[in-house]
């Protein structure tokens, strides 16, 4: 049974070591859950064309807030409090904790994560599609092969790092496919915000190289730091991959939809001379 279970279950943790571990969890579904309010409202500043990016970080942000608010409930019910030790005990015989769910979510907002990207780089719709696409299929693929390989977690390092070997050359097919997105925008994208776009490229490496690290960080120890650390490393990369990205995107949509003559992004931008430009055009 353990070759199935994920570290958690097999630690006794203090109790700043649980609470840290529920905390993280609860942040990261609170977060989520406020910021799909602040990408809904967000999304009418944009022009039609780069609203989809807002709305889209809005049904990630709601969908990962409830894959982590199961992980939050699975963590206070896997564990017992033992008050003669002063240790909360995983109750193996009850409820256990799993980080596999976290996998079939990404499986939803990895591809949507995705597609946000070719729209805010405005490029035309067949090679948007294509793009999206190809982005779709290597990061399905990269979480799939993951999800195999977390299983081996606890008691089966060579299943952990095999299918983790797998699932990495999917990931360096992906960030090439990301990095070709990033640099077909330098055709469509404005001079005045060339630079988000680079810059854009740069925060996903290491943001999205976080998850890998969370991965493979149960064999540095069985111990109580190393599972709380996993599930800060998960929290952190939630929020950077899926929230503050959301946050630029819809930042670098706004300077777009500006440029390009909206008048409630201008506005937004408090650009009087713009807005000035803009009406009589
Ligand atoms: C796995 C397995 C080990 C090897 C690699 C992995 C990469 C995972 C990534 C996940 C990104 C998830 C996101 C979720 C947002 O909702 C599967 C851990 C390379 C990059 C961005």
């Amino acid at each position: 049974m353990d070759n199935y279970l994920n570290l958690p279950n097999f630690v006794e943790l203090s109790d700043p070591a649980w609470t840290l571990g529920s905390l993280s969890l609860v942040v990261a579904y609170g977060a989520c859950f406020a910021f799909a309010i602040y990408f809904v409202l967000s999304s009418f500043q944009l022009s039609q064309r780069y609203r989809l990016v807002a709305v889209l970080s809005a049904v990630v942000m709601v969908s990962a807030g409830l894959s982590l608010f199961r992980e939050a409930m699975m963590w206070d019910r896997a564990y017992v409090w033992d008050a003669a030790r002063m240790l909360h005990v995983p109750m193996l015989d009850g409820d256990t904790f799993s980080n596999a769910y976290r996998y079939g979510n990404w499986t939803i907002t990895v591809p949507l994560l995705l597609c946000q990207l070719p729209i805010a780089m405005g490029l035309p719709r067949p090679e948007l599609h294509k793009r999206a696409l190809r982005m779709g299929i290597a990061g399905i693929a990269m979480i799939w092969t993951g999800l195999v390989g977390q299983f081996g977690e606890v008691s089966d390092w060579g299943l952990l790092n095999l299918w983790g070997i797998v699932s990495t050359l999917f990931f360096a097919w992906l960030l090439w496919e990301v990095w070709g997105t990033i640099r077909a925008g330098a055709a469509t994208t404005p001079a005045e915000i060339d630079g988000w776009r680079k810059n854009i490229w740069w925060y996903m490496l290491p943001t999205w190289g976080l998850y890998p690290l969370a991965y493979a960080m149960p064999q540095l120890g069985q111990t109580e730091t190393i599972v709380v650390a996993q599930q800060f490393l998960f929290t952190t990369a939630d929020i950077t991959t899926k929230l503050v990205y959301g946050v630029i995107l819809a930042r670098f949509c706004l300077r777009r939809s500006a440029l390009e003559g909206h008048v409630s992004a201008i506005e937004a931008l408090a650009d009087p001379a713009a807005i000035g430009r803009a009406v009589r055009r």
